[in-house]
């Protein structure tokens, strides 16, 4: 079977996609919910009804467009990603497994392939943390990691709950209807950029995930005593940033000290309170992300970044408060994908390696409700989450291919 993308008009549907953003060309910044977001879905699926996909959207704002198959009795096999992207970003961090999803459809579709299961592209809401604080939402409360009553606690920085933002969005749904039941898909495969050097530095086309690494984030809020910058002597201080300073320098020691490569753990958002020049910071907020593709060392971390929280809060006589947003296990890829996937490479004539992938993303959590695996395409110098994120038009077709290729063997 000839399966051949139209590599121009998925390049043109990306380009019109990255346009949806609230930073200026590059950068991509598209927060779950935002106006650019929802125009964005208007967008992606007013293109999956073009290809006569059947459409729906649960109660988390999950869409799901289905390519019936001879056979509705079986459960289908899936494909997807995520269209949100963290503030500042690049242009093909899920969207290529949207996109490229939708293409290696359209191309079945034009191959003149009959799927006997269903094929199913999904595509997930806030994947990125950036606006609830954890990141894979939609896919959480669809695979039954998250419930609807943890879901409905979860409120963004200006206080606005989830149920709020999901009303506005016009999702009025239960979140009780959101969980898919185990095995309701027969596999699902991600296409997505590495996010990572290592593809690109060996010179190799497309890997194969075996593992994603398991994610934890703590969020750590800091309770000092303020005061005039002026007036309060060095001795009387309990300044929170500086305490705060302290928890960031200790989670890079803490990472360090495992010795191992795969353990990585980063301070991404502090917030000091007041926040003005002549205030000394009453208040500061971290929201940590720790990671290794090792369980236990992920949590050895966690376990010392407390320790040095306390050991810190003691020291500076402030106040340190330690919240556990989301400690998830790692996830193994299935065979019955990496085998499909091994073998669309080696029909296509691809070279291809095996690899774990550091990042996390939705196939995590939809790994524990179906066999699930991963493509990933090259990203130039490893860079993502920045305006210069770039993959290749050959690299992009690529992926396209293989995916076409194992869905319609999934299929068959
Ligand atoms: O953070 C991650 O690993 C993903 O890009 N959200
Ligand atoms: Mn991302
Ligand atoms: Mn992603």
């Amino acid at each position: 079977m000839q399966i051949t993308p139209d590599l121009s008009r998925l390049l043109n549907e990306l380009e019109t996609l990255a346009s949806f953003s609230d930073a200026p060309a590059p950068a991509v910044t598209r927060v779950v919910f935002s106006a650019q977001d929802l125009a964005a879905r208007a967008y992606v699926q007013k293109l999956f009804s073009a290809a006569a996909l059947e459409l729906r959207t649960d109660a988390v704002g999950n869409t799901f467009a289905r390519w019936a198959g001879t056979d509705p009795n079986v459960p289908a096999v899936a494909t997807g990603s995520h269209t949100d992207a963290v503030p500042h970003a690049g242009r093909y961090d899920g969207t290529v497994g949207v996109l490229g999803g939708l293409e290696a459809i359209r191309a079945l579709q034009r191959s003149g392939f009959r799927p006997r299961r269903s094929i199913e592209l999904l595509t997930f809401t806030s994947e990125e943390p950036t606006r609830f604080g954890i990141g894979c939402l939609g896919s959480r409360l669809l695979s039954g990691t998250l419930s609807p009553e943890s879901a409905r606690q979860l409120k963004d920085s200006d206080g606005k709950s989830l149920e709020e933002a999901l009303r506005q969005a016009g999702l009025d749904g239960s979140l009780e209807n959101v969980r898919l039941a185990n095995q309701f898909y027969h596999g699902f495969v991600e296409l997505h950029i590495e996010q990572g050097p290592l593809l690109e530095r060996k010179g190799i086309p497309i890997g194969i995930v075996t593992a994603i690494a398991a994610p934890a984030t703590l969020r750590v809020r800091i309770e000092g005593s303020g005061g005039h910058a002026g007036a309060v002597l060095m001795p009387d201080r309990r300044d929170a940033f500086l305490a705060a300073a302290e928890i960031a320098l200790a989670v890079e020691s803490v990472a360090k000290a495992t010795r191992s490569a795969d353990s990585v753990a980063t301070t991404g958002v502090c917030n000091v309170f007041p926040g003005a020049v002549n205030s000394i910071p009453s208040r500061a907020v971290l929201e940590i992300d720790v990671r290794d593709t090792d369980l236990a060392r992920r949590d050895v971390m966690l376990s010392a970044i407390r320790a040095a929280c306390e050991a810190i809060g003691v020291k500076r006589q402030v106040r340190v408060e330690v919240e556990l947003i989301n400690a998830d296990a790692p996830a193994q890829a299935s065979p019955l994908i990496t085998e499909a996937l091994s073998a669309s490479c080696q029909a296509l004539g691809i070279e291809f390696m095996s690899m774990v992938s550091r990042a996390y993303h939705d196939s995590l959590f939809l790994s524990r409700i179906a066999p699930t695996g991963m493509i990933f395409i090259p990203c130039r110098n490893g860079v993502s989450h920045r305006p210069d994120e770039y993959a290749s038009p050959e690299d992009i077709k690529r992926g396209v291919q293989v995916l076409a290729s194992a869905l319609a063997q999934l299929a068959q």
